[in-house]
């Protein structure tokens, strides 16, 4: 809302008053009442380097070329911008290669070979433009902001136009349904105990969003870490906004067309997850808390004699000394380093929980040396900012000071040293009971740039789980850290896999975890998992079986429940559950080399984990609300069941041919099939010409060497390419490329079928030969060559209609031929 002029002229301007009648206690009738203001006119605009600024004479905008197909765009009221400093990047560097700013009588146009940012001279308005000139994203009104009285600064604000049709994706692991349109967001990370559908704030601060218009794909990255709001047409409906309490509004448009580039150039600004260990791909069964070290034994034992594959065990905060982070409860666990060594020897690694509250207490090093170095957060009178969690009353280190952050990290030496594997980061949004969080005024580094709670509350869970990621780092010599964390802002998933927090057993909430795991990953964190089975509360055995179904396809696949739940392993539920949760376990651990591969394409190439229908075929808005199906890498569709008693689903498939994993039984995509879902399965579709890779079954990653490798081959009449990769599973050789990425491109008609492969790296794997299961051919055949010379086995299709064939690892193409 602007003030008239009208309503202003009787007011005095305090630089009319005469000199003398200055003194006056108290002119305020000289200043304007705090309102809304929007930027006027543009009255000139200059260029440095790749910036652009514009002024309507007293504010500043700075339109920025990022890349080719990003523009980063700032408004400063005042005219004054703020120091630049973003927790959220990566300091990638981007590629541009021209751009110009042509202006004419109407605007200035920024522009590079893809992408324009237009704005009106006579309004200020901004809108992004592909090269033909059709409007992609545009202002509704001009940016705008509110002075803050209490703190300084502004609120921000952005309003753009919203199409009848556009839809929008992302914001993270919010707990609506997928397509945001209609709904109103808040971000301020929040301990959110037994969440229900659709409440808001939860853990996490991802300010970026894809939208859909007219079939074309955009993103917007507002990179603002205070409280943060969006509008998705729920005020107007022709209106999308978003605005912050304070700091710059400063947000990145991200051009499309499609929502994988989309997505890929965010990753591009805030990087990806590192590539994962290979066991942390496998099972992780966790629960608040096993303890005493009987009890862990015992799960660990429980899992070996009965066949169920599991890599990691986790102890909660009963692992600790009264709850103080670094110690140990020597009671129940009297020996650490010896019990984390007996259950390596069996496979299984440990990852503790980390809190970031540490009691007050003098006998204690670790609150000793925070205090003796200023570690820890303070209010803003200097009182320490003390407040209780688990250990009692408690102090809470500053992880944006990069010297806390240090110190921090270096803590974790007596844990890897004990030969803990992994290190899980709870109650950082941060959670203090009572009062929720810390109060607005307390103090931070932040890296030297300083502020007040308000602008560190939503990093602060990450840059705690940075410190420990990258104090794992150096203590683990060349070992790839594992850390799982609940809070976070967008980037990271540079530092940690994340977890969606405590979860409810019920079906409601396993098709709330289908949403928020395809959510994360369209939003940046494709390292991330549910708790199987619902943290509170009591699933029976069909809802926890549907939900490992589930796990199988979820980044991170961990089993977790509350302390006050009945016991809550694989085996809990009796036998005929049992040996489900067993068979798709063993899915998982089948898939290792698929999944394995998934994430090296998601580290090295930007490529999601998940990908929902709609980024799989956009132009058709029929999938914008579709949620509950979904792929897994590129070549695994799945829909998960989350209904009681289902035993059928309706499945659509995009267009193309797809299989039937379990009987191989081809499919026409671009429509819905009824399939059935029986309680010991799932609908799963390949897509044909995929070449997955698999493992032979083992109870854990590494259990022993592959002396030969399966792949799963699908017969298409049409090129399609496959990724495989493989490394040492566990270090940083691959960074000297000391890797294998294998490509296979598959093709065939009515008669015959290729495979070729290329080979790059240099990783030497012991195996020698490959398995080949040749699905779908349309033809019976007579002849296989590989690499022209005959292939003399038994050509006959075997029970689940497949062709074998044995080559060796190193052939560079085979036909089959009718
Ligand atoms: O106040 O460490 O979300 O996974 O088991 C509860 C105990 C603290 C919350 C985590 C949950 C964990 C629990 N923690």
């Amino acid at each position: 809302m602007e003030v008239s002029k009208d309503n202003l002229s009787t007011i005095l301007d305090v630089n009319d008053l005469e000199d003398g009648v200055q003194h006056v206690n108290n002119p305020i009738v000289g200043l304007e009442p705090i309102v809304k203001k929007y930027l006027g006119a543009v009255k000139d605009y200059r260029q440095e380097g790749n910036s652009f600024f514009f002024s309507d004479g007293n504010a500043q905008v700075e339109v920025r070329v990022v890349s080719d197909e990003i523009i980063r765009v700032r408004l400063a009221p005042q005219g004054v911008f703020l120091e630049e400093f973003s927790y959220a990047l990566s300091h990638n560097e981007q590629k541009i290669t021209v751009f110009t700013c042509v202006e004419n009588e109407q605007n200035y146009s920024v522009q590079t070979n893809t992408v324009a940012c237009v704005i009106n001279k006579n309004n200020f308005l901004i809108s992004f433009e592909d090269i033909n000139g059709r409007i992609i994203n545009q202002d509704l009104s001009a940016m705008h902001w509110e002075e803050n009285i209490d703190f300084g600064g502004f609120y921000v604000y952005a309003t753009k136009k919203c199409n009848d049709d556009e839809n929008f994706f992302g914001l993270g692991d919010k707990s609506s349904d997928f397509n945001l349109r209609g709904n109103r967001y808040l971000n301020w990370n929040t301990d959110a105990y037994s969440f229900g559908k659709g409440q808001d704030p939860l853990y996490r601060t991802i300010p970026f969003y894809m939208g859909i218009n007219n079939g074309v794909s955009y993103g917007i990255f507002f990179d603002n870490t205070f409280k943060s709001h969006f509008d998705f047409a729920c005020q107007d409906n022709d209106k999308v906004s978003f605005w912050a309490d304070g700091g710059e509004m400063q947000y990145y448009y991200i051009h499309g067309p499609h929502m994988m580039d989309v997505l890929k150039r965010y990753h591009t600004l805030t990087g990806t997850h590192q590539m994962p260990a290979k066991w942390t791909l496998g099972f992780h069964q966790c629960r608040w808390s096993y303890y005493p070290e009987k009890k862990v034994k015992d799960i660990a034992r429980n899992f070996r004699e009965r066949n169920i594959p599991c890599d990691a065990i986790y102890l909660d905060i009963d692992y600790m000394d009264g709850y103080r982070c670094f110690t140990w409860n020597r009671k129940h666990f009297p020996d650490p380093a010896r019990m984390i060594k007996e259950l390596a020897s069996d496979g299984f690694k440990t990852v503790v929980i980390i809190d970031p509250g540490i009691r007050v207490d003098e006998n204690y090093s670790v609150f000793r040396e925070g205090k003796q170095n200023n570690f820890f957060c303070r209010r803003c009178d200097d009182y320490f900012m003390e407040g209780h969690v688990w250990p009692g009353r408690c102090q809470f280190p500053d992880f944006t000071n990069p010297k806390v952050r240090v110190w921090w990290g270096g803590l974790f030496k007596e844990l890897v040293d004990a030969g803990v594997a992994g290190v899980w980061n709870d109650m950082n949004e941060p959670a203090v009971f009572g009062s929720g969080t810390f109060p607005v005024d307390v103090r931070h580094n932040y890296d030297g740039y300083h502020g007040s709670h308000r602008k560190a509350h939503n990093i602060y869970g990450m840059q705690m789980v940075r410190s420990t990621y990258e104090g794992l780092k150096k203590l683990q010599k060349n070992k790839r850290p594992f850390t799982i964390t609940r809070a976070g802002y967008s980037g990271v998933q540079r530092y940690a896999t994340v977890w969606t927090g405590d979860n409810v057993a019920s079906w409601e909430h396993l098709k709330i975890g289908i949403v928020q795991c395809q959510r994360l990953s369209v939003s940046g964190i494709s390292f991330c998992g549910t708790d199987i089975g619902g943290f509170s509360g009591e699933p029976d055995g069909e809802l926890f079986t549907r939900w490992i179904q589930m796990g199988v396809f979820s980044p991170c696949m961990r089993a977790h429940s509350a302390g006050d739940t009945a016991e809550r392993e694989p085996w809990s539920f009796g036998q005929e559950y049992e040996d489900i949760n067993r068979k798709f376990i063993e899915l998982r651990y089948r898939l290792l080399p698929y999944i394995y591969s998934a994430f090296w394409e998601h580290y090295k190439h930007n490529f999601p984990i998940l990908r929902p229908l709609v980024m799989l075929e956009q132009e058709n808005i029929l999938t914008h609300s579709i949620q509950d199906i979904f792929t897994f890498g590129d070549k695994i569709l799945v829909a998960p069941v989350s209904d009681p008693g289902a035993r059928t689903k309706n499945v659509y498939l995009p267009p193309g041919k797809w299989y039937d994993y379990w009987t191989h039984d081809s499919y026409s995509g671009g429509q819905e099939h009824e399939v059935s879902a029986a309680i010991d399965s799932m609908p799963i579709f390949v897509k044909a010409g995929s070449v997955i890779p698999e493992s032979p079954l083992m109870q854990y990653v590494g259990e022993y060497e592959v002396d030969e490798l399966i792949f799963q081959i699908y017969y298409s009449d049409y090129e399609v390419n496959s990724f495989y990769y493989e490394d040492h599973d566990d270090t940083f050789a691959f960074e000297q490329n000391i890797y294998l990425e294998k490509k296979y491109v598959v093709n065939g008609d009515q008669r015959s079928m290729t495979i070729n492969q290329t080979i790059e790296g240099l990783f030497t794997p012991r195996y020698e030969t490959y398995d080949l299961k040749i699905i779908g051919l349309p033809f019976a055949p007579s002849k296989v060559l590989i690499d022209g010379r005959e292939f003399t086995d038994n050509l006959e299709f075997d029970d689940l209609k497949r062709l074998r064939i044995k080559s060796s690892k190193s052939f560079k193409r085979i036909e089959i031929l009718a």
